[in-house]
């Protein structure tokens, strides 16, 4: 028996980025393990990777190529060879390009994050062939660009730094579901005696087990912020020299957070002023104690109207205080910024033809987008689309609409994926995808500070290929005669990183693929001195870039689009605010099929506060259906005050066919974008509740 241990990277969209260890025998993973030797890793994975060899040698895996021979959204396949495959993609691709090579959409997302099976190979061929760009949306832009406002580039406080701090704010994230490794350091700071603070709607999780859970109203969060600086600035609980320094327009954000009061954020955030005031003096104190106060701010603030603004408005928090000063102080959104990717390498931007059109499609409004006409104001209407890396029809916004978008006739699909997902039965070829025990990758991560590097531990299952090799053979097949498009995985592995750039002077492929990572030479305590990327230098409270893009220059606060206090009309109609943040036991869709994991979940659950469920009529156990406008679906009630009043929270995101009426929770979200970076509002919905 030959045995052997591979070091890999867990590929998916989390901020851990674990470091794997493979156990192969004879040929076979038998056991996917944490490395306990990565800092952050220590030896710990998630339940969800924990089970990875039941995932990549899943029955339901798809191992060949296949063509559509039942109706679009059916599933009814035949197998094909590779051949007839790619010969059909690329004769339609031509067919499409000789007309309008804009009518061509790749959509893609973060299925792995991995640098060469994410959007290296795949981007240069459709750089090359001119096709439609993609705008990656989905998750994070809206706060990327608020942060980049304030603070200039997204990094922030290291995730190893996160015991020392004494004061640790989980605002808008759930780590013990989506954040493992940083909770586990949370607990080590706790035991060191760290008080917790959950900002939240819900009482996650994580809520749960922090020493005090604030529940505000879903998309309140700017008012907050500006709620905590009046209180900072009326009691003085700044650091004035840090301010003088590093900071600029803190006259005007004086002026501007007077106005908010905390009974003025009270009202608007649905919580009380003791609580906004108390928090204000537990943020204020613990500098002046000169003790590092970390905000681990995520993801969950910014799916709604303002999210850019209200990422903007807790980003300015830190420097008020002064707690960039300490390692272990400031804020962490994302780290993704502190590595130097070689993307005009990798990506190859230039192969773009010369002179040809642009146009940009933004991935959270595809439904409307597949719908559209061609017209002088769109351009020509969408006439392929290539999937690889995501579930647009499980995942993204007003799902109905997204499902008759792909249901076209006339539209040409392909899918490049593991499994038969709900985007999957509407695909005209459906191609198999090797899994990260398959191939080579290299990942950065935006949750930590190594380059990391992913060994392939076992051969292809069935016929199955990387992405980037599918779309190497692609161009071969469409006569892209580049040198590129025959460099080889691990010849784009080494040129992934600017090795010029000093935070990665010392990478070398061929030993990071022995080591398995390797950090980043980037300051511990990134802004002590200043050193801001915004175009002052400074953490800008005062941003004249927002000012010329057109946006309150000042932290300010923007309703949701949808809540009963800023549209009336539709509250009485619709009076629960919706949230449908990440299951513990999937990743996004991903984890859905996988049997064991979904047994955990269960059903689809909703969960209601008993006074709502009570003038309801709903009972612990009812199947209820959520409704409004766009849509409804099915879930079964859970009576718990975990949701606070007003709010209903349906964890996420189920396989429409899994679920017993084939409907998500995406059924009822909008395609409504955010304040800034384009992102879609997914906790910015209305509905209704009754019993099904
Ligand atoms: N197990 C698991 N892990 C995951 C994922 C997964 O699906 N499952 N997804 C991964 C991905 S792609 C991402 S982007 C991250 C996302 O993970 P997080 O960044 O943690 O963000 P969300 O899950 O969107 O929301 C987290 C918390 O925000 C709360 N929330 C919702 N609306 C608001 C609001 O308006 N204000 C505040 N303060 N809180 C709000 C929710 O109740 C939830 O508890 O996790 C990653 N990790
Ligand atoms: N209602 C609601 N909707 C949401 C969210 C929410 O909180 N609530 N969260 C949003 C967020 S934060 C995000 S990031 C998006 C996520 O949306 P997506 O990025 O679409 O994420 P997944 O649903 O996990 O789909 C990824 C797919 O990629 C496939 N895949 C994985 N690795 C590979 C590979 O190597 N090759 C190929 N070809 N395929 C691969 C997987 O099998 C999986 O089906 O969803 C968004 N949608
Ligand atoms: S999903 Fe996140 S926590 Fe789980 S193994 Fe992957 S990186 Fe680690
Ligand atoms: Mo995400």
């Amino acid at each position: 028996m030959s045995s052997e241990i591979v070091r890999a990277v867990c590929p998916h969209d989390c901020p851990d980025t674990c470091a794997l260890l493979v156990h192969v025998e004879d040929g076979k993973a038998v056991a996917v393990k944490g490395d306990p030797d990565h800092p952050t890793t220590a030896g710990v994975l998630c339940t969800k990777v924990s089970r990875y060899t039941e995932r990549t040698y899943h029955a339901d895996r798809l191992l060949y190529p296949q063509k559509r021979v039942g109706k679009k959204g059916e599933g009814k396949f035949e197998r094909i060879s590779w051949e007839e495959a790619l010969t059909t993609v690329s004769e339609k691709l031509k067919a499409v390009a000789s007309n309008d090579p804009l009518a061509i959409l790749p959509y893609s997302y973060a299925g792995t994050m991995g640098l060469l099976q994410g959007d290296g190979m795949a981007q240069r061929f459709f750089h090359k062939i001119g096709a439609s760009f993609l705008d990656r949306t989905i998750c994070a832009t809206a706060g990327g660009v608020g942060y980049k406002y304030t603070l200039g580039s997204r990094i922030g406080t290291d995730t190893e730094q996160t015991q020392n701090a004494r004061l640790i704010l989980i605002w808008g994230g759930n780590p013990i579901a989506s954040n493992l490794h940083f909770w586990m350091r949370v607990q080590e700071a706790k035991r060191n005696g760290a008080k917790l603070i959950a900002i939240d709607p819900y009482r996650s999780l994580t809520a749960e087990k922090c020493h005090q859970h604030i529940a505000l109203l879903p998309g309140t969060d700017a008012a907050l912020a500006l709620g905590l600086m009046h209180v900072l600035i009326a009691e003085d609980l700044l650091d004035h020299d840090y301010i003088a320094q590093h900071t600029l327009g803190f006259e005007q954000l004086s002026q501007r957070v007077a106005e908010w009061t905390p009974e003025r954020v009270a009202a608007t955030c649905g919580i009380t002023a003791e609580e906004v005031i108390q928090l204000a003096r537990d943020y204020g104190h613990c500098a002046q104690r000169d003790e590092a106060s970390l905000i681990r701010m995520n993801y969950g603030v910014q799916r709604v109207h303002g999210g850019g603004m209200a990422v903007r408005n807790i980003a300015c928090l830190p420097a008020l205080v002064g707690a960039w000063r300490h390692a272990a102080g400031g804020v962490q959104l994302s780290l993704s910024d502190a590595f130097p990717k070689n993307v005009s390498y990798l990506q190859r931007p230039d192969l773009f033809p010369q002179g040809q059109p642009r146009r940009t499609i933004n991935m959270s409004t595809i439904g409307d987008d597949l719908l559209k006409h061609s017209s002088a104001e769109f351009g020509s209407k969408i006439d392929a689309v290539i999937v690889y890396n995501s579930n647009p029809v499980a995942v993204a916004p007003q799902s109905a609409t997204v499902a008759q978008g792909f249901a076209r006739e006339d539209l040409f699909t392909v899918v490049i994926e593991h499994f038969q997902t709900d985007t999957a039965d509407y695909a005209d070829i459906l191609l198999p995808a090797t899994t990260q025990l398959e191939h080579t990758d290299v990942h950065t991560t935006y949750g930590h500070l190594y380059m990391m590097a992913n060994n392939p531990a076992i051969a292809a299952l069935g016929e199955a290929k990387p992405n980037s090799e599918i779309f190497r053979l692609l161009a071969k097949k469409m006569a892209f005669d580049d040198a590129c498009f025959d460099e080889s995985d691990d010849e784009m592995a080494s040129q992934a990183f600017h090795k010029n750039d000093e935070r990665a002077i010392h990478f070398d492929w061929a030993s990071l693929k022995k080591s398995g990572w390797q950090k980043v030479n980037v300051k511990p305590a990134p802004f002590a001195e200043g050193g801001f990327a915004t175009p002052s230098g400074k953490c800008e409270f005062y941003s004249e870039s927002m000012r010329k893009d057109g946006f309150d220059p000042l932290p300010t606060y923007i309703p949701p689009y949808e809540s009963v206090a800023a549209n009336p009309q539709l509250g009485a109609r619709f009076p629960l605010a919706m949230i449908s943040p990440p299951a513990r036991n999937f990743l996004n869709s991903t984890f859905v099929n996988v049997q064991s994991l979904r047994d955990t979940e269960g059903v689809p659950h909703l969960d209601m506060h008993p006074d709502d469920a009570a003038f309801r009529q709903i009972h612990d156990g009812d199947q209820v259906r959520i409704f409004n406008d766009r849509g409804s679906f099915v879930a079964k009630a859970r009576v718990t005050d975990k949701a606070r009043q007003g709010l209903v929270v349906g964890l996420s995101i189920w396989w429409k066919k899994l679920a017993s009426d084939h409907k998500n929770a995406n059924e009822v979200t909008s395609q409504q974008l955010t304040d800034m970076g384009g992102g879609p509002t997914f906790y910015d919905v209305l509905v209704q509740v009754e019993k099904a």
